[in-house]
């Protein structure tokens, strides 16, 4: 017993000396060094993040948000649009509906400007809920490249609400 507490003792003297002033000076270069290294990988998800949204140069088309006695869909579910055009979901009946991509589906070359483009979103590449009818959210597909995005409405998504919009 008087061994392990002189042992303790030990530990906590080397302790004490641990924390003095150059030690100190010592952890502090240390945790900017970690804190540069965590930097890195960090500025690649900032730079992809500070994406400005393009605004659309070409035309608008609009897919309808429907639920009735039908189902939920979009109408047209399948849309082929170009380049620079942009897709206004407008609320037609049924609502709260939402324009959703799945972000591992969305090509990842085009997903940090999809999202630029997104405005208000509620999570990545989540419109916000468009609860009443005429409510519109549009999407401009600027500076998107072609691809394949599919889409879904979060809220019935499960109904089958869901569309592919084709960049050419
Ligand atoms: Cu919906």
């Amino acid at each position: 017993m008087r061994f392990y507490g002189l042992a303790l003792l030990a530990g906590a003297a080397v302790l004490s000396a641990c924390s003095g002033g150059s030690s100190n000076n010592a952890d502090t270069s240390n945790a900017s060094t970690a804190a540069s290294g965590a930097a890195t990988p960090a500025t690649g998800a900032t730079s992809g993040a500070t994406v400005a949204a393009a605004p659309a140069t070409g035309k608008t088309d609009t897919i309808k948000m429907i639920g009735d006695e039908k189902g939920y869909r979009f109408e047209p579910a399948n849309l082929t649009i170009k380049p620079g055009d942009a897709v206004a979901f407008t609320v037609v009946s049924g609502g709260p509906h939402n324009v959703a991509f799945d972000p591992t589906t969305v090509p990842a070359d085009s997903k940090d400007q999809l999202n630029a483009n997104m405005q208000g979103q509620i999570s990545e590449l989540s419109s916000p809920m468009l609860m009443n009818a005429g409510e519109t959210y549009v999407i401009s597909f600027g500076n998107i490249k072609p691809g394949t995005y599919p889409f879904h409405c979060t809220p019935h998504l499960a109904m089958g609400m869901k569309g592919t919009i084709t960049v050419q």
